[in-house]
């Protein structure tokens, strides 16, 4: 399994063993995706772990519940506090944290009904989503499925049901020999990769797309963007092409899992020289520098991981 060594789980209020960690088959959310996550990095400092952004994800997760009706229940203080705990108790100098809370088991109507909503947190080390190509450059094809419009179901809310389309594009672009999938949206402009966003570089100005093209709005996004102002560039926020793309000098994937990542090539043609560009390796570098705690002006974005001593069950 990929989850490593991860011993505990925090589920419902309580600290669980990770094979105790489960739920029934008749749950609401397992037939539907009716549930909400978040997925955040804690990263090693000098000063122990710290969770990256912890209250932006957790803001993030209340207001995709919203979307759906789903009263999460515990207070995201308290989630924020069993993360911390969580990862301290598993030992973690590092790792993936990943937030679910979603409707259980009550009744398989449409409707949740009074399903009752369950939330849980996992942790487990993990290291770039893209691995090797996170470096050396993501191979990436334009995806035959488009993301769905925000009218649809709201792209900036993170729900399980809505990872369908990205599956839809991530295994056929695996399929065809590819790391990514870029998908267009319903006006076939640039949307984003499967669980990424993207960025461009031409002539030294940065352009990424917003939630007019149907993305999910990163944290790394956002993180990016005001990474790159504070380095001097000038960053803009407009509809992105794949005219735009395919010209560019250099291009970019971000993400919490796949942290930033150069675009090699699209569909077999170099993007600039075809390797790591010289500004997204400037951003990327100021971003390890961020998360590692190298750079007080990102101080704030860090909540550090305090050391827990035992398991209260
Ligand atoms: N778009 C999508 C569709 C997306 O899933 C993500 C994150 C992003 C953009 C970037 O958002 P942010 O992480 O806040 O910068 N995808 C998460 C889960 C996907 C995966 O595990 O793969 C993630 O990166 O954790």
């Amino acid at each position: 399994m990929a989850f490593g060594n991860t011993k505990w789980i925090w589920m419902n209020g309580k600290f669980v063993p990770w094979h105790e960690a489960t739920f029934h088959v008749s749950a609401h959310a397992l037939h539907y995706g009716s549930g909400v996550f978040e997925g955040v990095r804690c990263y090693e400092t000098a000063n122990g772990p710290a969770v990256f952004r912890l209250d932006d994800h957790l803001a993030r997760l209340y207001a995709s519940a919203a979307v759906y009706g789903i009263e999460i229940p515990a207070e995201p203080e308290e989630l924020a506090e069993a993360t911390c705990e969580l990862i301290s108790l598993n030992g973690f100098s590092s790792c993936y944290v990943r937030h679910i809370s979603f409707y259980g088991s009550d009744s398989l109507a449409l409707h949740p009904g009074n399903c009752p909503v369950q939330v849980a947190i996992l942790a487990w080390p993990w290291g770039s989503l893209l691995g090797a190509a996170a470096t050396s450059g993501v191979r990436i094809t334009v995806s035959p499925w488009l993301k769905f419009h925000s009218q649809m179901m709201p792209t900036r809310a993170k729900a399980c049901g809505q990872y369908l389309n990205s599956i839809l594009a991530v295994r056929d672009a695996v399929a065809r020999g590819y790391h990514e999938a870029l998908l267009l949206n319903s006006q076939g402009h640039i949307a984003e990769g499967s669980s990424e966003n993207l960025f461009v570089v031409c002539d030294g100005r940065i352009f990424t797309n917003d939630e007019r093209d149907s993305i999910l709005l990163g944290i790394t996004r956002d993180s990016v963007i005001e990474i790159a102002r504070d380095l001097g560039y000038d960053v803009e926020t407009q509809t992105l092409h794949l005219e735009d793309l395919l010209n560019a000098d250099e291009a970019f994937f971000t993400g919490t899992a796949a942290e930033i990542a150069p675009v090699s090539e699209v569909d077999g043609k170099p993007i600039g020289n075809g390797l790591a560009g010289r500004i997204t390796t400037q951003i990327r570098n100021a971003f390890v520098a961020a998360v590692a705690g190298f750079d007080r002006r990102y101080e704030h974005w860090l909540t550090p991981v305090e050391q827990t001593a035992e398991v209260v069950i």
